[in-house]
């Protein structure tokens, strides 16, 4: 499946083949009801990775972009929260670690309002969601409108945004605070290792990872950061998922969350407008998240956002795509907007030989190529930045962006990420967003991003 693009801009030809591959890895990975993020390392329906594969479906077909995201609200609780894995009851237990057992939601977050079926896990992932709903309905107004999508899901979100405005809380400041480092969707990168030396990691024969079998050990987190997110983990389990007694010894806020939070809120105002209902509420908290996101997350100094440690209240001294993603906020100052794009084109994240942005910083002391997000760049927030830059009209540096994602996508045969000094695919492959999101760039209309 490897499409090797020459140019700066995919050829007509090139791109109809890219193109084609990227669909049939959609079309193989999906399971009936949803689209499972690799058919190997991870079988199950996973949260973001749902909300960015609908955006590509949608050019596939509209229909089947709504089902996977209603798939994922089928396992929505009560409290609002979409868990960050919604299990496939067909597929067995060992084939993913932790699995339904370990989590125990129907049972240990029943009280939380974990539905009695499907099993899901306890922590969230990012919400881009609402943005995904958005897109999707763009898509197909016609198609929308006749299984009544916008109404079904609204609600849904809104219910979803309130858990995390208030639930998640954990500083009073109005960010939204994750609670584990699978949350941000970042798994092992730097930003939290301050953070995690404060966790007793779970004894080794305590649990068995199902990684291994599938991924390289080189390419996954240690042994040691798995100890950890399986205390963290089985401490919330413990506190029945209740985010009102819960004490978390990990708790930061993140700019990658927070910013999706804000770009998925205005796309409830959106939908607010479609729907004849009121879209200020949505505009109000979109604005005031924004106004805490720079103050509370911003540093000048180093040009670009931080990740807040909210146990120290303190800013992680680390630099990290996590903190260029705030590209996509649209109402984020011009002066924030100008130092973000010097970062994206200076010597931390201007990888030699990948055209994507790396996961971590180039030149910090934890820089490991390989290791998922401690270096790897990855096609997911290589996407939203892409994005981001035409957010801000910053139209040449979003087209060589976007011809670097179409390039690296073809060249790595749709991979999970890509080792930004060699430009070698690593992990999964094919990897359905790295095909979703290529596709949606080969699809979507580009002024889609501007506000
Ligand atoms: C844990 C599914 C998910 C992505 C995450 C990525 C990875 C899981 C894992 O895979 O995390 O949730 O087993 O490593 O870090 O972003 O959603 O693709």
């Amino acid at each position: 499946m490897t499409v090797t693009l020459a140019g700066p801009a995919p050829t007509a030809a090139a791109a109809l083949t890219l193109r084609r591959g990227a669909a049939r890895v959609l079309i193989e990975n999906w399971t009936g009801t949803s689209t499972v993020p690799s058919r190997t390392l991870y079988p199950h329906q996973w949260s973001w990775d749902s909300a960015f594969i609908a955006i590509g479906l949608r050019h596939l077909s509209a229909r089947r972009a709504q089902r996977e995201l209603e798939s994922l609200l089928a396992g929505q609780w009560a409290d609002g929260r979409i868990p960050h894995i919604v299990f496939n009851p067909a597929v067995p237990h060992d084939a993913y670690f932790p699995s339904p057992d370990f989590w125990q939601s129907s049972h240990a977050g029943r009280s939380a309002g974990a539905p009695a079926a499907p099993e899901t896990s306890g922590i969230v992932q990012p919400p881009v969601h609402a943005l995904a709903a958005w897109l999707v309905h763009r898509a197909d107004p016609a198609e929308s409108r006749r299984r009544g999508f916008l109404p079904r899901v609204y609600p849904r979100l809104v219910a979803w945004h309130d858990y995390l405005r208030t639930r998640r809380d954990l500083a009073g400041a109005g960010l939204a605070a994750i609670v584990h480092p699978w949350e941000p969707g970042m798994d092992n990168s730097p930003c939290w290792d301050e953070a995690l030396q404060r966790v007793d990691p779970a004894a080794p024969d305590a649990f068995q990872r199902a990684d291994l079998a599938q991924g390289h050990p080189a390419d996954r987190p240690t042994d040691l950061d798995y100890g950890r997110y399986v205390r963290l983990a089985t401490d919330y389990r413990q506190a029945h998922y209740d985010d009102r007694t819960a004490r978390h010894r990990f708790a930061v806020e993140d700019p990658c969350f927070n910013a999706l939070l804000i770009a998925s809120e205005l796309a409830l105002a959106g939908m607010a407008r479609d729907l004849g209902t009121a879209d200020a509420p949505h505009t109000a908290r979109a604005d005031e998240l924004t106004r805490q996101l720079v103050t509370r997350l911003w540093d000048e100094t180093a040009g670009l956002f931080r990740v807040r440690d909210l146990v120290t209240d303190t800013l992680v001294d680390e630099r990290a795509v996590t903190g260029l993603v705030p590209l996509i906020v649209p109402h984020l100052p011009p002066d924030l907007v100008e130092r973000l794009r010097e970062a994206l084109g200076g010597p931390h994240f201007r990888a030699p030989s990948s055209r994507l942005v790396p996961s971590y910083d180039l030149t910090g002391p934890a820089f490991d190529a390989k290791r998922y997000w401690r270096g790897p760049a990855w096609f997911n927030t290589a996407w939203l930045i892409q994005r981001g830059l035409r957010t801000h009209r910053l139209w040449a540096d979003a087209d060589r962006l976007r011809h670097g994602i179409l390039a690296e996508a073809g060249r790595s045969g749709f991979a999970e990420y890509v080792d930004p000094t060699t430009g070698a695919a690593r992990g999964a492959r094919p990897f359905s967003w790295t095909a979703a999101l290529t596709f949606d760039l080969l699809c979507a209309d580009p002024e889609e991003s501007t506000p």
